[in-house]
């Protein structure tokens, strides 16, 4: 069988990556519509070799689609996800604009596949930053429970979109030719007044502060992590810093557990884990890099050691791919598992 897909948000960097996911994983699609705003509205893209217009995304545009993947924005997704569902088809949303509704699922594959079966039409899927660090936390969680985690991210600019990885690249050139007056324009957050260079620096805000001090982003990562892993006892403390990285999220994570917990233990159960690649050995100086995490789908985990001042406190570094497992490949993911679940019931 197959299914009406559109991709909205076609144009940006992650709807490109969903649509390279969707021809790599030969996803059964019947019919793809590509949709964005009126401004990339008639960008001409290709899938399977085929030539297909953009066109802008508009509450009929979901009439016959069966899936639909929303990266345009909360806005986008607030005002037509709902007309998409009313038209029969299942959104799976890249955007904050559902992810904390009570009624919404929020799912990453490797930690909730089970609420994918709970959704009423839309199923959000998290924050990147949540995303990488829940997948290599779910094993332990299970084995040794989570008590507290606090969490520094040194995040890349393509998480803010194409224009803020040109933005850094431009600085970059610049300062490199001896300007060192660059003008910042998108980054930290394009709506917000104050701009900060971003080349050769580290911007400790992404997205706007909440008012409790810490940024939504931050804030993100706090929420999300307890509603993905069904536990609102796990407290979450976080930093999140954007670096001049084009690609691949990092994180560097303390976890406190509430049991005793062998090193060795910790080493295999990531072993085993789907979707995760351990990369750790010091003496080879083997531990995940943004740079070999880029293009790839896992979840990389390393420099895993016991935290000096607590006996039941871990340290350890993951990356992912922020456009991959961050946002595309587990909106394809989970796109997959409705296709299987569908094709099992039939
Ligand atoms: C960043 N984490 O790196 C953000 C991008 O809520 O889906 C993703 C924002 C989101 O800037």
């Amino acid at each position: 069988q197959k299914y009406n897909v559109a991709v909205v948000g076609a144009t940006g960097a992650v709807g490109e990556q969903i649509l390279s996911l969707l021809e790599k994983r030969d996803f059964p699609v019947a019919e793809l519509k590509l949709l964005s705003s009126a401004r990339s509205a008639g960008k001409v893209l290709t899938f399977k070799g085929q030539d297909v217009v953009v066109e802008e995304a508009t509450p009929d545009s979901f009439k016959g689609v069966d899936i639909a993947l929303f990266s345009a924005g909360g806005d986008v997704s607030k005002e037509l996800a709902p007309h998409a569902v009313s038209h029969g088809a299942v959104c799976i949303d890249n955007t904050n604009a559902f992810r904390m509704d009570p009624d919404k699922v929020l799912v990453v594959p490797e930690v909730n596949p089970e609420k994918i079966q709970e959704h009423n039409g839309i199923i959000a899927n998290p924050n990147c930053s949540t995303i990488q660090m829940v997948a290599a936390l779910k094993p332990l969680h299970d084995a040794f429970g989570i008590a507290r985690i606090i969490v520094s991210t040194y995040q890349a600019v393509s998480g803010a979109g194409h224009k803020a990885i040109e933005e850094m690249l431009r600085q970059s050139k610049e300062i490199l030719n001896g300007n060192a007056d660059v003008q910042p324009d998108i980054l930290p957050v394009g709506s917000l007044p104050v701009k900060h260079q971003i080349a050769f620096n580290a911007i400790p805000q992404i997205d706007k502060f909440t008012d409790n001090g810490y940024t939504l982003e931050e804030m993100k990562m706090v929420r999300e992590t307890k509603k993905i892993m069904g536990d609102e006892s796990i407290e979450v403390s976080a930093t999140c810093v954007r670096i001049p990285v084009i690609n691949g999220h990092s994180e560097s994570v303390y976890v406190e557990f509430k049991n005793d917990y062998e090193l060795e233990e910790v080493k295999s159960l990531l072993e085993k884990a789907p979707g995760i690649t351990l990369v750790d050995d010091p003496a080879s100086q083997a531990y995940p890099l943004a740079s070999d995490a880029v293009g790839k789908p896992d979840v990389f985990v390393g420099r895993l050691r016991r935290d000096l001042t607590h006996s039941r406190g871990l340290n350890m570094w993951i990356v992912s791919d922020n456009l991959l497992k961050g946002a595309a490949w587990n909106a394809v993911q989970i796109a997959e598992i409705i296709v299987s679940n569908r094709n099992g019931r039939a």
